[in-house]
């Protein structure tokens, strides 16, 4: 029998007396007592009925307990579909919708708030909090730790990871089995992450990087986590001296330099500091080998390709380049509109191909082909070129996507947003620099002929449709919207004109 992701990652510790999770009140859980709980989760899990395959979507706060549900729909063959805390409640019912949920599983404090999107879905309803109550918990602690773990193949799907669509709509990238471990395995023989290693885990479990880069090769290792509920400057100082590793997204590292008490002594342990999600500025990098003598790993990654490159461990970690090709993992930067390779140092549209591909969109097969070449290359939509030296440099995106803080925001779901407002007759969304986000989203809007604007009323509107995070930080009228001759709005033009709009009001203090 086997199910390689278990066989991977929860089988080879579930004697182990080693610490999996040490919480920040000094709490530790060790991986032996992790796999019971895992055991005991699966079994509460068919006590509600679900079958292998069905799709259990989780929006609760981060928590053991929620990765015990990961590992539990592991060992059950569920797909997992994790949900970002931010999300409305009308983007959970889309997705509960889209994936035909089987369970879904929030906070209780918002169980009222989701009870009837839950019930539309025909997905059951349960609670679980980080303190341990709940209705799940309650169900979870009352069952025996017991359970026959579910037999599947490389090519089962594991997880169904939600990302935004350039036409407004999310899409589910199907993730399997052999596209978790394989990463997994490349990544902790280039990390060299071992069960000496002490991550420091401040990122959100929801999203790839958090979950399946940080946790996935902690698990595979037998490796220690400094499980934080967020990143907060004051318990990532208190917890840094502990560590060996860290993973994070620009902003913690721009944050950390910000802060005086970051200091190469505060580092002494660390081994290993990695950034992705976002592009780190090679004066980040700088600055930060000047303060700690580290010079961070950059990595590049995809949620449906987990990581693609990565810089070298004892080789040159080259700034503002995310390395080479990962072992197993075909890059290829080819000219836009086709599959031709471009010439060594000339742009074009990065494609991988490997294990770490994803399956395909969840019941998309149209999105799927756009992006997904029957030669089994994905076309990323980011533009990059290779060095002399063969490094990887990102150089722009060919999809209409802003960054911000390493979440994933499309200009088209905000627009779709402003647009059904009566006074809008245009909107553009865009990203501009932001000191903190890297980027920071703006949004421009036309009034209708006659109306007059009513941003506060505008603002309220937004609240119940997006997260927070990809509400525009600045909403701004304009007369006309620039466009090109074939009437296509020029949101680069958009993005000069208001390049310092950030930038400017932190310099003034305001920001
Ligand atoms: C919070 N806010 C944000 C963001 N986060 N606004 C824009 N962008 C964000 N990322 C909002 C808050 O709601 C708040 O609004 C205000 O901004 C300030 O919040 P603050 O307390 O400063 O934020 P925070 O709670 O400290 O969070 C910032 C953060 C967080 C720590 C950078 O966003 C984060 O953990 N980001 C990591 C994302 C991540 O894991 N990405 C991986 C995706 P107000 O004040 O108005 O209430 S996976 C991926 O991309 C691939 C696979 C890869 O390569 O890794
Ligand atoms: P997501 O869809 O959330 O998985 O985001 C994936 C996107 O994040 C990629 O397609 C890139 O545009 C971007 N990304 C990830 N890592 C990096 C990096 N190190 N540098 C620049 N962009 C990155």
């Amino acid at each position: 029998m086997s199910n390689p992701l278990y066989d991977a990652l929860l089988a080879p510790h579930r004697d182990s007396d080693a610490t999996f999770i040490t919480l920040p009140d000094g709490g530790h859980i060790k991986y032996r007592a992790f796999h019971d709980r895992v055991l005991q989760v699966a079994h509460a899990l068919a006590v509600c009925g679900l079958q292998p395959g069905d799709r259990l979507a989780l929006q609760v706060e981060k928590s053991v307990s929620a990765l015990e549900i990961y590992a539990a729909c592991i060992a059950s063959g569920i797909i997992f579909l994790p949900l970002n805390n931010a999300y409305t409640m009308d983007e959970i019912g889309y997705f509960l919708h889209d994936a035909t949920a089987a369970l879904f599983i929030c906070d209780p404090a918002r169980e009222a708030q989701f009870a009837s999107v839950a019930k539309a879905a025909g997905a059951q309803l349960m609670t679980l909090s980080a303190d341990g109550t709940g209705s799940f918990s309650t169900l979870s602690a009352g069952v025996p730790a017991s359970f026959k773990v579910i037999e599947r193949t490389g090519d089962d799907i594991a997880a169904l990871l939600y990302t935004s669509g350039t036409t407004g709509r999310s899409k589910g990238a199907m993730l399997t089995q052999t596209n978790l471990v394989s990463n997994a395995q490349v990544l902790v023989e280039l990390w060299r992450i071992s069960s000496a290693d002490r991550l420091l885990h401040a990122l959100p479990i929801f999203h790839a990087h958090g979950l399946f880069v940080a946790v996935n090769t902690t698990l595979l290792a037998g490796a220690e986590m400094i499980f934080l509920p967020g990143f907060k400057l004051d318990p990532v100082v208190a917890a840094l001296p502990q560590a060996t590793t860290m993973m994070g997204v620009p902003t913690f590292y721009t944050r950390l330099l910000d802060e005086p008490r970051f200091t190469s002594d505060l580092v002494r342990n660390m081994r290993l500091f990695i950034s992705g999600s976002a592009p780190l500025l090679a004066e980040t990098h700088e600055a930060f080998e000047a303060r700690t003598g580290h010079r961070i790993l950059e990595r590049y990654g995809m949620t449906e390709t987990g990581m693609n490159t990565s810089n070298p461990y004892d080789g040159e970690r080259r700034a503002g380049t995310v390395g080479f090709a990962l072992p197993g993992v075909e890059l290829r930067i080819t000219a836009e509109g086709s599959d031709t390779e471009v010439a060594d140092g000339e742009i074009g549209i990065i494609e991988v191909r490997g294990p770490n591909v994803f399956k395909g969109y969840w019941q998309m097969p149209d999105k799927t082909r756009e992006e997904l070449r029957e030669d089994g290359f994905l076309i990323t939509g980011d533009l990059g070129r290779r060095d002399a030296d063969g490094y990887v440099h990102i150089v722009g995106r060919n999809k209409d996507l802003i960054i911000s803080g390493g979440y994933n925001v499309y200009p088209k779901e905000i627009e779709m947003v402003l647009d059904e407002t009566p006074w809008v007759r245009e909107s553009a969304a865009f990203g501009v620099p932001h000191p903190d986000f890297g980027e920071g989203v703006v949004a421009v809007v036309v009034t209708q002929p006659g109306c007059k604007a009513d941003i506060a009323a505008l603002r309220d509107g937004m609240v119940k449709r997006l997260a927070k995070y990809k509400q525009p930080k600045e909403v701004i009228v304009i007369d006309e919207l620039p466009r090109n001759t074939m009437g296509k709005v020029q949101k680069n033009l958009l993005r000069d004109t208001f390049a310092n709009l950030f930038i400017r009001a932190t310099e003034a203090g305001t920001g």
